[in-house]
Order: C-alpha cells, then structure tokens, then sequence
C-alpha cells in the first residue's frame, strides 16, 4: 500500500501594527471593531509545514519541537477545518488529520506578535499543501480567523486591515500599502521580558471594549489616524509616522487601562523606556515607540540612526534582547530544497 503525504512549508514575518486593532465585533469570526495599519518585518518570522495524511483523526501541532497545549491545538484545528470546508466543496475529497510544526525564530506568546506571523505562516502552508490556490485576499480571510492581526502578516511592509462591513466577514481581510517600501526604516525590538503573557490580547480587548468607558472615544478616533497615517506613509514623512504610532499606542493603553477590572500590560521598565525614548528624541535623535498587548517596546527610528540607539541604551542590562528589524516580506512558500534550513 502506498502512502501519498501531501505536505507545505511556508514562512510569515510577524508585523507591528502603526495603527492598532483593538476589539472585536464578532468573536468568532475575529471582525474588528476598527481597522489598523501594520509594518512586515525582516528579523522575526514563523516557518509552518503542514503535512496531510490519508487518515482521520485529530490533528496534531508541534510548536517550537514540542507538542502544543490543547487549546492552541483547537485554535489550528478550527483554521483547517475550515480548510476542509473548501476542499469537500470543490473536489470532493476529503483531507485527513493533519501534523503541523511551527517554529519561531523569537519568544512565542510575549507580545511579539507570534500569533500574526504563525497564523499567516498556517494559512498558506495548510492551502498549498491541500492543493488549493487561494488568492492572498482569501488567503488574509483565512489567516484572520486563527487570529486577527495574521490577516496582515500575508503582505510585505506596510499592510491596511479593512475593518469591513459585512456580517460575514468577506470583506475583512488586509491589503497592501506599500509592499517594498524605498525607506531606511529600521523598527527596533526591545525584549523586556520574554515569557508569554498573563492576559491574552483577545482577553484583555474583550475585555475594554464591555467595561472601558474610553472605548467610544478610542473607536471615533481611529479613521482620522488612518487617514493621516496612509499619508504619512505616502509622503514618506517619518516624524508624522513616528508621532501618530506612539499616540495611537498610547492611546490605546489609556483605553485599556480604565477597563474594570484595569487591563495593564506595562512593566516599570516600560515607562522608563518610554521617558528614555523621549530624552532621546528632545537630544535630536529622532525615534518613538508603540507597544502592543505585553511589556515590550518597539522603538521606530531612521536606520542611519540605529548605532546611536545602540549605544544610548548598551547600559540597559535588564533588557533581555534588542533586535534591529528592517521591512520583511510577505508570506511565502519555501521550496523543499532549502526546507532543512529551520530556525
Ligand atoms: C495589533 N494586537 O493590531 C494589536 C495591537 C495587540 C495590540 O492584534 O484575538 O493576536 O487572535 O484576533 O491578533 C494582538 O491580537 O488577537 C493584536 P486575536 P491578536 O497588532
């Protein structure tokens, strides 16, 4: 008896988002209350190979070269039974219990974006090895329901998620800005603390969109900051870019804070970073942060200034990591020839 394995490597860069999405209107369909704005980057990334086999049974995910908890298992299981939803429909056989093994090449769960670059990574690997050819609009959909922010991750540099109208959910998905942009961008990563996260993002934005009294403010807001930010980004104006992602990110923090009970992702170090980013910016290095659901920082600055940053901070031995990323490209498949090359 022969066996056939139908099997997909890909890889997807985990995106920051300039401007944040922050709350959903349908839980199961994962559609945002607002749209959002995101950087591809280049140094963090996610490899996925999905491989089918002829069997049924459960499918079984392996994160990081060990066997994932239950409920992440659940949350891949769902993205491929829908999957299995298109396959019966279009050619009528089914696909058996899948294996999938991801790897981060960076912290899963600690707020560095590991579910966007992992759910994209997903979408595609788990398509092309079922032998279906999505469009990346379909593909975004697809990534979107393992988890928001994912829908971006399948497009390079910078990416709009369209919060759409639609009950359905067919016209949420990302499109691209600027897929190669011609900037010297560089986004430095500053790892405070690399352990997954006390409060789920999913969680805590539940939880400020029920009980934050902030949160219509943070909703009538946020067309405004997209519009200024697509110019920004068309303008290539780096200090309006720059201002309006700390303000966005802040603001969304402020939103959060004054849920009940309070959602807090900051650490100290947090807050001191942040002053420290802005002296750095009164002394005429021209940077600012964002940050997501975890203590970490995300410094954007102009690469030609990268080596003074380096050195401002060399003193800072609490910081776990500092990793300088670039603009990355969007989600791809990897050929099987450079297949062994894992992180
Ligand atoms: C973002 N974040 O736009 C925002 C900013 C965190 C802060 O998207 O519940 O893992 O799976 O849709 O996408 C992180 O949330 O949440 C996130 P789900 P996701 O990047």
């Amino acid at each position: 008896m022969t066996i056939s394995l139908k099997s997909a490597l890909a890889q997807a860069h985990s995106n920051i988002a300039l401007i944040k999405y922050w709350g959903k209107r349908d839980e199961a369909l994962k559609l945002p209350q607002n749209g959002s704005i995101s950087l591809t980057l280049d140094a963090l990334w996610t490899r996925t190979r999905v491989t089918y086999s002829e069997s049924n049974g459960p499918d079984q995910l392996w994160l990081n070269g060990q066997l994932a908890s239950e409920p992440m298992r659940l949350k891949v299981q769902r993205l491929l039974d829908l999957l299995r939803e298109k396959e019966a429909s279009s050619s009528g056989t089914p696909l058996g219990a899948a294996k999938i093994e991801s790897e981060n090449n960076f912290p899963t769960g600690a707020g560095l974006a590991s579910s966007a670059s992992g759910f994209a990574a997903l979408a595609l690997a788990a398509t092309a090895a079922a032998g279906l050819e999505l469009s990346r609009p379909a593909l975004s959909r697809l990534a979107r329901q393992g988890s928001g922010s994912a829908c971006r991750s399948l497009y390079g540099g910078f990416a709009e998620w369209q919060r759409g109208e639609s009950a359905d959910g067919s016209d949420s998905f990302a499109i691209s800005i600027d897929e190669t942009p011609d900037w010297d961008l560089c986004m430095a990563v500053l790892v405070l603390n690399d352990l997954p996260k006390a409060l789920s993002s999913g969680d805590g934005m539940a939880q400020t969109v029920a009980t934050s009294p902030l949160y219509p403010a943070w909703l009538a807001s946020i067309d405004e900051d997209l519009t200024h930010m697509r110019q920004a980004i068309a303008s290539r104006d780096f200090s309006a870019l720059g201002e309006l992602m700390e303000h966005n990110a802040l603001k969304m923090h402020a939103t959060a804070l004054a849920s009940r009970p309070a959602v807090i992702y900051w650490m100290p170090l947090t807050l001191e970073l942040l002053a420290r980013i802005r002296d750095l910016r009164q002394s005429g290095l021209e940077c600012y942060a964002t940050i997501d659901a975890g203590p970490n920082l995300k410094v954007l600055m102009q690469e030609r200034d990268w080596p003074r940053f380096q050195a401002a901070l060399a003193h800072w031995h609490e910081l776990k990591a500092l990793i300088p990323c670039r603009p990355g490209p969007g989600a791809f498949l990897v050929p099987d020839a450079l297949a062994g090359q894992m992180p």
